[in-house]
């Protein structure tokens, strides 16, 4: 929780004078080890985007340097949103924000990524889990999802059932289910199947409510008619 305030109160956004930093593992290596917002340049060239790193709340080199990817915590940001706005990214970096497949796909091409959801309901409840391989293939390749090598934090293994498909928007449906858009079914943005074990990009609902599946939903920890106060996606290199 103290990093968390650190963070809001020195909401600072750094411009790196030594090398383009392509990630926050990179932004940490340069001194910076407070959690806050920061310039990142994924693409090696002068291309900037603003992320949020997660340095850890005690700077230790194994516990931080997180890209974060995905946030929800407030349900202030609407996460209903088309094709274009998923690729390049929106919302606050210093609250609730998504990257950008784009994003994602140029970080994991350059280099071997993990992945790590941290996730809060509202009863005080913290549960994580976290997998040792995370990439994102092109566009072309409809953003495809790989997503491997789950360890358990609490929370089960949502993703294996997301495992290798491709991202649906409501404009845009390349998920597993040949009647539905999936994406316009559980009005959210996700490598859906036919159709989810978890919904993180779905309507910001608090906590238990009666629609199946709708909400921001980690099926394996709370189940389908529970809407989480909060989960964060995030990455870091791994050697
Ligand atoms: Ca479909």
């Amino acid at each position: 929780m103290i990093c968390w305030i650190i963070a809001l109160v020195l909401p600072l956004v750094v411009t790196v004078e030594t090398g383009l930093p392509t990630n926050c593992e990179d932004i940490f290596n340069n001194g910076h080890t407070l959690s806050s917002v920061y310039t990142i340049y994924p693409t090696g060239h002068s291309v900037p985007v603003e992320v949020y790193c997660d340095m850890g709340c005690d700077g230790k080199h194994d516990d931080g340097r997180w890209t974060v990817i995905q946030r929800r915590m407030d349900g202030t940001v609407n996460f209903y949103r088309p094709w274009d706005q998923y690729k390049k990214g929106f919302g606050n970096q210093n609250g609730e924000y998504w990257l950008g497949l784009e994003w994602l796909h140029q970080l994991s091409r350059k280099k071997a990524y993990e992945l790590r959801v941290d996730m809060e309901d509202f009863e005080g409840g913290q549960v994580h889990a976290q997998y040792s391989s995370f990439s994102v293939a092109s566009e072309a390749d409809g953003y495809q999802l790989q997503v491997s090598g789950y360890k358990d934090g609490g929370a089960g293994d949502a993703l294996v059932h997301h495992n290798g498909k491709k991202f649906t928007t409501f404009d845009r449906d390349q998920d597993l289910s040949s009647s539905e858009n999936c994406a316009l079914l559980y009005f959210g943005a996700f490598w859906y199947n036919n159709c989810h074990h978890t919904n993180p990009n779905g309507l910001y609902m608090w906590g238990a409510h009666s629609r199946y599946g709708h909400g921001v939903i980690w099926n394996q920890w709370k189940g389908f008619h529970y809407s989480l106060k909060s989960i964060t996606m995030k990455i870091r290199s791994v050697s």
